[in-house]
């Protein structure tokens, strides 16, 4: 179903492409469908509490009836683990801003996840491709219109590349949102 996806996805990235030299997120506005290497599906694996990142009972999608701006936001769905990544952007050191909108409908909590549903994490990597840091940006349930948030982080030294991983987390239930993702340096 999820590679059946990506294939009527990877039509058309005509409208891909950040105009703005210190935004290090590509397509976080959604606009462009989602491909790799902007954004790709997490098929299998678990995160660093052994949280599976995907189930088959999960979906996501670009949703065109309610995003926040343009034609289409990212939206996750139904009930399980879904994660959503995108590409690996080299960590520049210093201090970063993840920023965006987000919204939920009806977003019960996983197990074992303190009554988070879904949200967005940075994901940090080694420069040999293994988990080193993680932070979670904005992690939600129930039900929210659409809401800005703004996070301001660094991470360690070893950090090579880093992730942002849209995701809903096992076992929760209901829909989450996200559009407008912007990734910049923040200055000092
Ligand atoms: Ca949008």
């Amino acid at each position: 179903m999820k590679a059946v996806l990506f294939a009527a996805l990877t039509v058309c990235s005509a409208l891909a492409g950040a105009t703005d030299d210190n935004e290090l997120l590509r397509n976080g506005n959604f606009e462009s469908f989602v491909q790799p290497p902007e954004w790709f599906f997490l098929a299998e694996g678990a995160d660093w509490d052994g949280l599976e990142l995907a189930s088959s009972t999960a979906h996501f999608s670009l949703d065109e009836t309610a995003p926040h701006s343009g034609k289409r936001a990212m939206k996750l769905w139904s009930v399980g683990a879904i994660t959503v990544a995108s590409a690996s952007i080299p960590y520049p050191g210093g201090s970063l801003m993840l920023s965006g909108w987000t919204r939920a409908t009806d977003l019960k909590p996983a197990a074992r996840t303190h009554g988070q549903g879904a949200g967005i994490q940075i994901v940090g990597f080694d420069s040999a491709g293994r988990i080193v840091a993680h932070r979670e940006a904005k992690m939600l349930s129930g039900s929210h219109p659409w809401e800005p948030f703004a996070y301001t982080f660094s991470l360690p030294k070893e950090v090579s590349t880093l992730q942002v991983w849209v995701r809903m987390l096992q076992s929760a239930s209901g829909s989450f949102g996200c559009d407008d993702l912007s990734l910049r340096p923040r200055p000092p």
